[in-house]
């Protein structure tokens, strides 16, 4: 693999405030208890963990005046996170971050883009991420990331990391999506996001979508991040997961998608995010995105 340098950084992020639910905060433990690193070093990877970037817990729920739950504490850690990111970056390192809720893709994507100005990104997710304090129902600032990521929410949130550079709707591909608040379909036809709902996966096959999506993120583009929310994922094969949808990916829908990425040498960052280890069935889940981490860096059956 010779886009993927042979040293990872594992980067956990136990912050659950986007999230307004706990659970999600023991993501990180979960996953290195399911042996991330042991899986890194079995692959030939040279692992330094980071450790955590550690959130402070409000004791009361702090709402900003347009809706947005815990917006202080969210765009500190997104801020340490994005500094944290370029750094690994910097040094010639592959940032693999845990969550976490998906709130922290703000930080990831920020500090990738400090040095990939052209970014493709492939979203896995059951859902779209990308409401603004108009559109969320719940104010929970995790469906909001991919918003951000646009230039397009509380400038809070869109000023962690600078101002200016931004991803291109051109180079970012959503799958697995299977529940968008109303707001949200606006705005991912306005932008032109091409999205593969289960519905496309169906009828298509993952392994088109992959061909497709693949083509679309690394056309003219100078690094590809991958940003895995474990929801994505079927609840009877990714039970521990906080907003649980029905008819997601299985787990060897998911799996290949991971394969036809890896073949093509094009990531260069990843993410895993919202594994809640408190409705999670013996630590099934982060087992899982362990496994899926695995196939996504190389690892192959035979
Ligand atoms: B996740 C919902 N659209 O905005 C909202 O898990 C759910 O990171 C967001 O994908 C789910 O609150 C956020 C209803
Ligand atoms: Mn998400
Ligand atoms: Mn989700
Ligand atoms: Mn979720």
């Amino acid at each position: 693999n010779s886009m993927i340098n042979n040293r990872v950084s594992i980067i956990g992020v136990p912050l659950d405030l986007g999230a307004d639910r706990r659970g999600v905060d023991m993501g990180p433990s979960a996953i290195r208890y399911a042996k991330v690193r042991e899986k890194l070093q079995e692959l030939g990877y040279e692992v330094d963990d980071r450790g955590d970037i550690l959130p402070t817990r409000p004791d009361s729920c702090y709402v900003d005046g347009t809706k947005l739950k815990y917006l202080d504490e969210i765009e500190r850690v997104n801020t340490e996170l994005c500094h944290m990111v370029a750094e690994e970056i910097g040094k010639g390192c592959f940032p693999l971050i845990l969550g976490g809720d998906h709130s922290i893709a703000i930080g990831t994507m920020s500090g990738v883009l400090q040095h990939k100005k052209k970014l493709g990104v492939l979203w896995f997710d059951a859902h779209g991420d990308i409401n603004t304090a108009e559109t969320s129902p719940t104010g929970n600032i995790h469906g909001m990331p991919v918003a951000v990521s646009f230039g397009i929410g509380h400038e809070r949130l869109t000023g962690v990391g600078g101002r200016g550079v931004k991803l291109d709707p051109a180079n970012f591909v959503m799958i697995g999506i299977r529940d968008l608040d109303p707001g949200e379909k606006v705005l991912l036809k306005e932008l032109g996001v091409t999205v593969y709902t289960m519905h496309e996966i169906d009828i298509m096959g993952m392994a088109k979508v992959m061909e497709e999506a693949i083509a679309l993120v690394s056309d003219g583009t100078d690094g590809v991040h991958v940003s895995f929310d474990m929801d994505v994922m079927d609840p009877l094969h990714a039970p521990g997961v906080g907003t649980p949808v029905f008819g997601g990916l299985t787990y060897r829908e998911s799996h290949l998608a991971m394969e036809l990425i890896s073949t093509a040498n094009i990531v260069t960052s990843a993410e895993f995010v919202e594994v809640n280890t408190v409705l999670d069935k013996r630590n099934q889940t982060a087992r899982v995105a362990v496994a899926l981490i695995g196939s996504l860096l190389g690892e192959r059956v035979l």
